[in-house]
């Protein structure tokens, strides 16, 4: 499917059309949870389950490579011990590539399609509480969508109270109690904020910023999914810290977090 192709079908008829190819090729019929990979989230599907079925993402009906190196263009089938069928996204579309809102929710529709009734949203992320050092993973209370716009067209009006769902919180913190929750704010990028965007984000209340999730989130609670979401702080946004933090430090804290966010993400699953 080309993108104009994509672009004139009706987004939902896209989804079924990819799902209904991910269910041929795959051989599951229906999946129950869609894990979407953000950064630094890459190996923490490992634990998971037995992967059943890889497919390139670029093979399935209106995905498309991502463009971000390091970003895994994957769309995996897991099987869990529990018996449950995960259908692992490696391949997240930015808003910021600039193929439109239908692309970025494109993923998530179609885990909708192919029977997900749970979605994990997971991503690298900016700080804004100091005491999250690079490496900490956080629970997604609550997000801003700055990217002014939306997944939903014509009049779509969603209630998005409880939009990233209590009750996985309360099994995530069942999990590690000492996990911190916190307000993610998506701004566009591709660049990052500058330190005034990023004391304007706290004043309106966020804890977090990122690129990406909330757009998922919204088009994840109209499809009927129970939306869950966690952050891998990867660095203190833009002049939180007074020491511009290196690239490597990020890149070490989080393979440092790696096996900790492996074992958490496989925790959570394992009680959804
Ligand atoms: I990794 O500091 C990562 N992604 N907007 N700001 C925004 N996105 C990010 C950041 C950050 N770090």
């Amino acid at each position: 499917m080309s993108t104009t192709e994509f672009l004139n079908t009706d987004p939902f008829d896209a989804a079924r059309a990819a799902a209904d190819y991910i269910a041929e090729e795959t051989g599951v019929d229906a999946h129950d949870v869609a894990l979407v990979l953000g950064s630094g989230w890459g190996d923490a599907a490992e634990l998971i389950g037995e992967t059943t079925a890889t497919l390139s993402a670029d093979e399935v009906p209106g995905f498309s490579s991502p463009s971000v190196v390091g970003h895994v263009g994957t769309i995996r089938s897991v099987l869990t011990k529990e018996g449950k069928r995960a259908l692992v996204l490696g391949a997240r579309t930015h808003y910021y590539e600039g193929k439109g809102v239908r692309a970025v929710v494109h993923g998530v529709r179609t885990a909708a399609a192919a029977g997900c009734k749970t979605l994990v949203l997971t991503n690298g992320c900016g700080g804004l509480n100091e005491n999250w050092t690079p490496g900490t993973p956080v629970l997604i209370s609550d997000h801003l969508n700055l990217t002014a716009t939306s997944p939903l067209e014509g009049a779509t009006f969603v209630d998005l109270t409880d939009l990233y769902s209590p009750r996985i919180r309360g099994l995530a913190r069942e999990v590690d109690p000492s996990l911190d929750e916190g307000v993610y704010a998506q701004f566009t990028g591709p660049h990052y904020e500058t330190p005034a965007e990023v004391q304007y984000a706290k004043r309106i209340g966020a804890d977090l910023v990122g690129m990406s999730t909330a757009l998922e989130a919204i088009a994840g609670r109209h499809a009927g999914m129970e939306v869950f979401g966690i952050s891998l702080v990867t660095n203190l946004a833009a002049g939180i810290s007074p020491v511009p933090l290196s690239h490597e430090e990020v890149l070490e804290a989080g393979q440092a977090a790696g096996p900790r966010i492996s074992r958490l993400l496989a925790d959570i699953i394992a009680k959804l």
